[in-house]
């Protein structure tokens, strides 16, 4: 018997404990396949980007550990993530700041175009990946001081809003050109490592500067505005300009996209719960999907209760239309496709777990007050054989099945990645 039909009779059997309680495995995995994750590009290189290779990364975040293999290239980065799509059933998305233009002059932030990114919208066409986008406000000597669109200079300032304004139409050029709206998602690093006095003044600097930055309507199809708040950074532990409070005002005021960075509150707090909450005010929702480990908000994503908690909320919801699944973590210790590639599955199995639950059997026992059985239910479902479902679907979407993926990873370390 070939692996392949011991594969489909687990799916089958599977598929019978599932129908058992009312959930259509076949209908579960179409709707996987339609989610489009989106691939964060800084984790192939570390947040380095090509703008200045040899600046480091700064702005209060860090990626720790030297493993070789880094991408150095737009090409290079091209082929590792080629080579981490291969191995995600989907069809999935990048995510990518602005830091990653091509040209062959040095171009100031505020003066970026569509035409530095025309080898990302031609790669992305010929693949079929969405792009969303970023400004970079970090990583640049105006931005040393740790502040950006809150700076007290409004000459810095004025720099930054004018690189948001510039992001915002390669978003829309992205758009146009790949027939899918770009997320362009707002990060400043801004703020105080220690105690401030004025904690108004930089919030009324950055509220100005957000509507300068979105003066200009674009067409929603073609780029959506989102903006991502913090609880602290590596040198912003006392202050950040833009908190959540300020930014949930912020995206409700002007009707923006919050991005929910599930590294970015207190370590006991997750975004599960704030997903259905947030939602009842603003249009849609960009998720950094994220692992915070004590200081850290940015490890790789693991099959995690809080990654559940997500994905159940997003399905039980009903809001897979109004939420924008994206990565965010940067692991320099370990082979980075891999990184990449066991972040996505996970989030991608996560997924699946919800879209496997007997969601009406569930909604009526809650409804009719019968908790019992709902935590039972809850609890069996825990157990059942959704490892058969998620390799059936690896199956038929032609990706590795389970650990397998580790051996294409592997040959890919050894043919490419140790000879840079
Ligand atoms: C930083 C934010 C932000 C960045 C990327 C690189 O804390 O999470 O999203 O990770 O912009
Ligand atoms: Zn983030």
């Amino acid at each position: 018997m070939t692996t392949e039909s011991h594969l489909q009779q687990a799916y089958t059997l599977a598929k019978e404990r599932y129908a058992a309680l009312g959930v259509d495995t076949d209908r579960a995995l179409a709707q996987l396949s339609r989610v489009a994750i989106s691939l964060h590009c800084w984790q192939g290189d570390d947040v380095i980007g090509f703008e200045d290779p040899g600046r480091g990364l700064s702005g209060g975040i860090m990626a720790t550990g030297n493993y070789p293999g880094r991408a150095k290239t737009p090409a290079e980065l091209r082929a590792d993530l080629d080579q981490t799509y291969r191995l995600l059933p989907g069809q999935h998305r990048l995510n990518l700041h602005a830091i990653y233009l091509e040209t062959d002059h040095k171009v100031e932030r505020n003066a970026i175009e569509p035409k530095h990114f025309t080898s990302w919208a031609d790669w992305a066409k010929a693949n079929g990946h969405g792009i969303d986008f970023n400004p970079t406000c970090f990583s640049h000597p105006l931005a040393d001081d740790g502040f950006t669109l809150s700076h007290r200079d409004p000459a810095i300032r004025q720099f930054w809003i004018e690189h948001c304004i510039a992001s915002r139409e390669i978003g829309a050029y992205f758009g146009r050109e790949l027939g899918t709206p770009a997320v362009t998602n707002v990060w400043i690093p801004d703020g105080f490592k220690d105690t401030p006095v004025d904690r108004t003044s930089p919030r009324q600097w950055l509220h100005a500067s957000l509507d300068k930055v979105f003066e200009k309507p674009l067409d929603p199809a073609h780029n959506l505005d989102a903006v991502e708040c913090k609880l602290f950074g590596l040198g912003s532990e006392s202050y950040v300009v833009g908190s959540h409070e300020f930014y949930m005002g912020y995206a409700v005021s002007r009707q923006k996209l919050l991005c929910l960075d599930a590294g970015h509150f207190h370590p006991t707090e997750t975004i599960a719960d704030k997903i259905s909450a947030t939602l009842l005010f603003i249009p849609e929702l960009l998720l950094h999907v994220s692992r915070g480990v004590r200081w850290d908000s940015d490890h790789v994503v693991t099959l995690t209760d809080e990654l559940q908690a997500i994905m159940q909320e997003i399905v039980r919801g009903g809001y897979l239309d109004r939420v924008h699944i994206g990565l965010d973590f940067f692991d320099a210790s370990i082979n980075r496709v891999a990184a990449w590639t066991i972040g996505a599955r996970n989030a991608l199995r996560a997924l699946l777990m919800a879209l496997l639950e007997p969601h009406a059997t569930l909604r009526e026992l809650e409804n009719s007050g019968n908790y019992t059985r709902r935590l039972a239910l809850l609890e069996e479902l825990k157990g059942l054989p959704f490892g058969a479902v998620w390799d059936y679907h690896c199956l038929t979407q032609n990706v590795p099945v389970g650990y397998a993926f580790m051996d294409e990873i592997a040959a890919y370390e050894k043919n490419v990645l140790s000879q840079r």
